[in-house]
């Protein structure tokens, strides 16, 4: 499902092996931002998104060459699921801490890729219809500009990422002094990859152990669902998964996560009643006492005009503070994006009351526009570590601004 490396945090030099100077560019810099607290990690400044950016496919071919392609991460690249080497280090220092980091598709099998990629687009298709429609003609006039406006606005990208789509997009006309509809629609996809791609962010793990991470969102945005799929992604990758069942709200949410946990062969810390503070903190602790690698806590959902239920968001991150120093190391917000330009408010209010490090994106298959992201990211760019299109497991991906933008546009 995913490709993915090893390295050890606090390695500077990419030259210990071929997958390492492939790797080294984006890894380094990721975990420098792990290290710092919570709020710094976003990409918002152009300076950190290119620190997080992935592996870019020029990167494949030196991948194919290598003796044992540990992890591919080019488009095109064939895919694999090889273990990656030991790092050929003499004496690793006893401190430093395997990293893995989870990085963007290739899937196993070229039609899994395809199937995920036209369940983006199909879901996608009312916005790319909309959009690719504009550029059929012959003729760069104000109408186009004019109905790209509304095709935006309609797509939920909101006005601010609307006018500065718009401006720039005038601007490289005249600039490269583009004549033809067909142009100006490969000049809007360049602006919004590059509008996106700060969104794109790795999940980083091994830098903590366990790593905690808290889920939040409102009712419905599909939290549980997102931590089912990422348990299992987590687990195809020799991570240890323990849940928390934090949803102490209603007892078939319990349920919902115990059953799951059933299933597929993963410990849940639940309890009867009570204070979803308090089973998260056990949850760290039983995940501490194991050597558990990843820990995930979901929460009972919630919408941020209820400021007693958003209070008690923040004790639970305070509670899991207490349990470990470093947690919780990341913050996600499930996020519908169905609900349009709301989900940006859920953004805003969200990041405002934990600080938020990460982002899901759920979805994306229905009849969501799409537009939201481009919203997020001019106005709260907190990364996407995932977006999903569907209800199994594989329908949860990593986001990349190529294929969302090639989604959108109908590419
Ligand atoms: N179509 C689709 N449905 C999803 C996706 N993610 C979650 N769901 C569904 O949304 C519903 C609510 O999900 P759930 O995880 O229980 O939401 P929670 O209240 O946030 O925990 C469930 O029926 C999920 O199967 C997605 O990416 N696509
Ligand atoms: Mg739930």
């Amino acid at each position: 499902m995913f490709s993915f490396f090893k390295r050890f945090k606090g390695s500077k030099e990419p030259d210990a092996t071929p997958e390492e100077s492939q790797t080294a560019p984006e890894s380094v810099a990721p975990a420098a931002g792990a290290a710092a607290p919570a709020g710094t990690q976003r990409s918002a400044s152009p300076a950190s998104a290119a620190a997080v950016e992935r592996p870019a496919a020029p990167a494949a071919p030196k991948a194919a060459a290598a003796p044992q392609p540990a992890s591919v991460n080019g488009a095109q690249a064939a895919p694999t699921l090889s273990r990656p080497q030991t790092p050929l280090q003499a004496e690793p220092d006893e401190s430093a801490l395997e990293t893995v980091e989870i990085v963007p598709p290739p899937l196993p099998e070229a039609s899994a890729k395809k199937s995920w990629l036209t369940r983006l687009k199909s879901g996608l298709s009312k916005t790319s219809s909309n959009l690719t429609g504009i550029f059929v003609g012959t003729k760069i006039d104000e109408d186009l500009y004019e109905e790209l406006e509304t095709a935006l606005l309609m797509s939920d990208a909101g006005v601010d990422a609307t006018e500065f789509l718009l401006e720039s997009l005038r601007e490289k006309v005249r600039a490269e002094r583009l004549s033809d509809p067909q142009q100006v629609k490969t000049a809007l996809r360049t602006l919004l990859i590059d509008l996106l791609k700060p969104l794109e962010k790795s999940l980083m793990l091994g830098r903590a152990q366990p790593l905690v991470m808290m889920i939040a969102g409102v009712n419905g945005a599909g939290k549980t669902t997102s931590i089912g799929k990422l348990a299992k992604h987590l687990q195809s990758f020799d991570q240890s998964v323990l849940l928390a069942a934090g949803d102490t709200f209603r007892a078939a949410a319990r349920e919902q996560l115990a059953i799951w946990g059933e299933r597929n062969n993963v410990t849940v810390v639940s309890q009867e009643s009570g204070d979803p503070a308090a089973v998260i903190f056990d949850a760290v602790g039983a995940a501490r006492a194991r050597k558990i690698d990843v820990l995930m806590a979901d929460t009972a959902g919630r919408l941020p005009t209820q400021l007693h239920l958003m209070e008690e968001l923040r004790k639970v991150k305070r509670v899991i503070g207490k349990a470990m120093d470093s947690a919780p190391h990341e913050v996600l917000l499930v996020i519908d994006a169905n609900t349009g330009q709301n989900a940006l408010t859920q953004v805003k209010a969200f990041d405002d009351a934990l600080g938020l490090t990460g982002l899901i994106v759920t979805k994306l298959d229905g009849t969501a526009k799409g537009g939201i992201l481009a919203a997020i990211a001019r106005q709260r760019p907190i990364p996407v570590y995932f977006i999903g299109v569907g209800e199994k497991v594989e329908d949860l991906q990593p986001f990349s601004a190529e294929e969302f933008s090639d989604a959108l546009l109908g590419g």
